[in-house]
């Protein structure tokens, strides 16, 4: 679609969900309250224990009228994992629901719903091929996290600008939207924060625009992190991290 052209394009929001029942309902309305663009809210939950998936269906039927589907919920019970369930995600909000834009963010409420029309607007009016929301520049944020994980994040993002470019400076944001021709050719790879350095460092060295939108990360207030919060846990990351920044730096002296 040529989201230049005048009609209002329709976003798909995409929220990949494991236990987090306390925060979904809340989340979703956020989204909904604060949509400038038609736009569907898709929850891709992993059968979660706690009962995340009731919540959505109780909201699709509140919310959902016969003429408008604004909630919609996809169960998945053979398969685990964040970056498979927000590939799942754009491929339904692509193939399915017709999507001209799909985002994904996490459900921990720790990235404001109110944020989702400013990195939608950085594709429809400012013409990008991708927004990123980011803690790393002016106006951004992370107050979710101690010192130790922000100064890793910092050095890891710092090596990522000098290594993959400096268009993007939270390359393991997850806080994400895209046109869906850019999303359809593209399939994410690696585990948590690593998906998002290969998604926005293959986005970048392709030359396509992305632009950065700053956001405030806030803790969690429900619910438990599924990634750990102990230094080894992030020193195990960041060692992924730092191997998918130089792959990708690799291949493209390569090419
Ligand atoms: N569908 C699905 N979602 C997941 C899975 N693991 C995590 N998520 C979701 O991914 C998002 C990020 O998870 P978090 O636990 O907040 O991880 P994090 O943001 O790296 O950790 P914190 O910095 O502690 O918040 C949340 O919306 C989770 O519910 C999974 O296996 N399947
Ligand atoms: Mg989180």
């Amino acid at each position: 679609m040529d989201l230049t052209n005048g009609a209002a394009p329709l976003v798909c929001t995409v929220l990949p969900t494991y236990n987090e029942r306390d925060n979904i309902d809340l989340l979703v309305r956020g989204i909904l309250d604060h949509a400038t663009t038609p736009h569907i809210v898709l929850v891709v939950d992993d059968n979660s224990p706690d009962g995340t998936a009731d919540v959505v269906r109780a909201l699709a039927a509140e919310l959902n009228t016969p003429e408008q589907q604004r909630v919609m919920l996809y169960v998945r019970t053979g398969q685990k994992g964040l970056t498979t369930a927000i590939q799942t995600g754009i491929d339904l909000a692509i193939h399915t629901l017709g999507a001209d834009i799909v985002t994904w963010m996490d459900c921990d409420l720790s990235m404001p719903p109110a944020d989702v029309p400013r990195l939608t607007a950085a594709i429809i009016e400012d013409g990008a091929d991708m927004a990123v929301g980011a803690r790393w520049i002016p106006g951004g944020a992370d107050v979710a996290h101690g010192l130790v994980a922000r100064t890793l994040s910092r050095v890891i993002n710092g090596l990522a600008v000098a290594m993959l470019g400096s268009q993007v400076h939270d390359y393991t944001s997850g806080f994400i939207a895209g046109r869906t021709p850019l999303l359809r050719g593209l399939r994410l790879q690696g585990d948590y924060g690593e998906y998002c350095i290969d998604l926005l460092g293959r986005t970048v060295r392709a030359g396509l625009r992305v632009q950065e939108v700053p956001y405030v990360c806030v803790p969690r207030t429900a619910g438990e992190s599924k990634t750990g919060a102990n230094l080894w846990d992030y020193l195990v990351k960041g060692r992924k991290y730092v191997a998918t920044i130089w792959r990708l730096r690799r291949n493209h002296q390569l090419r």
